[in-house]
């Protein structure tokens, strides 16, 4: 029976040697170990032998099924640590290598002309103020004197949410907002997206963006208002330039005009660009109608103002040379890509 028992020892040491992989140490303990293994066996054999002899022959079972759990233990233990080193090896980084470019993103070429615009107002002492998109009847045209039966306010130009909610065609609610919470003196301009139901096409969008400006204070005139769109324009297209204003019409201004600026294509001589004429219009302007003023609780004998309103849109079309508005629009960032440098003019 001692013989057995050491027998078992060295085969079973032995073949613990040879393992590498959990399973096969698992299939070992199961068939040493387990409730049917060897060393059960071993012990029901000991029916066999005289009664004297049995104590001492389980004593001996018991130190080898110690020995053998031992031995499984530690073996478990180095396998583990074996697999471990394994599996880290495996991973190892290498930190020294150079890491990849993230891609970083440009800003948007209207983003770009707008930034540029609140700069050079804002070098001229206007805030930029920012307004609601959805508006009401009233700050959208009540209150900037677009009377009930204007074109402007038909359903055919102005998308209606409801009855009185609308999509702002302008921005010029957001100035009311300020006229009716600030007093004189008002130096703001307003830049955003307004909409207007217009048929999409190369150069109309009924999504589209503007900057609109509103001096309010003691004595303003014409003057101011022409010294101010004058700075901007050299600003923007250069110190040559030259700016004319022609009469017009809009509700809110009285007097009204519209502006232009000598082509910078061609320095005013006629060209493609301008179509001919030397000049190309940038935006309207005027005189703060009185009744506007009144209605935001401005006293228009003491106070007077000037306001203007540039479309970003064409402005941004026209510096980067983009033939067709949409491109604005479709967020396609192969389009987008080519503006991460900023000014193109
Ligand atoms: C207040 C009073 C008057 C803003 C003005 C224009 C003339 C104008 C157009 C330019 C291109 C709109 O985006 S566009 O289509 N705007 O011609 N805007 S005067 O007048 C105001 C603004 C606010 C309180």
């Amino acid at each position: 029976m001692r013989e057995k028992v050491d027998q078992l020892r060295q085969t079973a040491l032995e073949s613990l040697k040879q393992l590498h992989q959990p399973q096969d140490l698992e299939n070992w303990r199961v068939r040493l170990l387990g409730k049917k293994g060897e060393l059960t066996e071993l012990l029901r054999g000991m029916g066999a032998l005289p009664a004297e002899e049995r104590p001492r022959v389980g004593q001996l079972v018991n130190e080898l099924r110690a020995q053998l759990e031992n031995a499984f233990a530690e073996k478990q233990k180095a396998l583990q640590n074996e697999l471990r080193r394994i599996k880290l090896q495996a991973e190892t980084l290498d930190v020294t290598l150079p890491g990849r470019a993230a891609p970083v993103g440009g800003r948007h070429p209207l983003t770009l002309v707008q930034e540029d615009l609140c700069d050079i107002f804002q070098s001229m002492g206007f805030d930029v103020v920012d307004g609601p998109e959805i508006e009401t009847d009233h700050y959208n045209f009540e209150a900037l004197n677009v009377p009930a039966d204007h074109p402007a306010r038909d359903m055919q130009d102005t998308f209606y949410l409801t009855d009185t909610l609308l999509l702002r065609t302008q921005t010029s609610a957001a100035q009311i907002r300020t006229m009716e919470s600030r007093k004189p003196p008002i130096r703001i301009v307003c830049p955003g997206r307004v909409f207007r139901a217009d048929e999409v096409d190369a150069t109309h969008s009924p999504v589209f963006h503007q900057m609109e400006g509103l001096v309010v204070d003691k004595g303003i005139t014409m003057c101011d208002l022409k010294g101010v769109l004058e700075q901007f324009a050299r600003e923007i297209y250069g110190p040559e330039t030259k700016v004319r204003f022609r009469p017009s019409f809009f509700p809110f201004t009285e007097p009204s005009v519209e502006v232009d600026v000598s082509c910078s294509a061609c320095g005013g001589k006629g060209c493609r660009v301008c179509k001919g004429s030397g000049w190309i219009e940038i935006l309207g302007a005027g005189m703060v109608h009185p009744r506007v003023l009144a209605g935001c609780g401005i006293d228009p004998e003491v106070y007077s103002g000037f306001a203007f309103g540039i479309g970003l849109d064409r402005l941004a079309t026209t510096r980067y040379k983009i033939s067709d508005i949409r491109l604005l629009f479709e967020d396609d960032v192969r389009f987008l890509a080519q503006f991460e440098g900023g000014k193109q003019v």
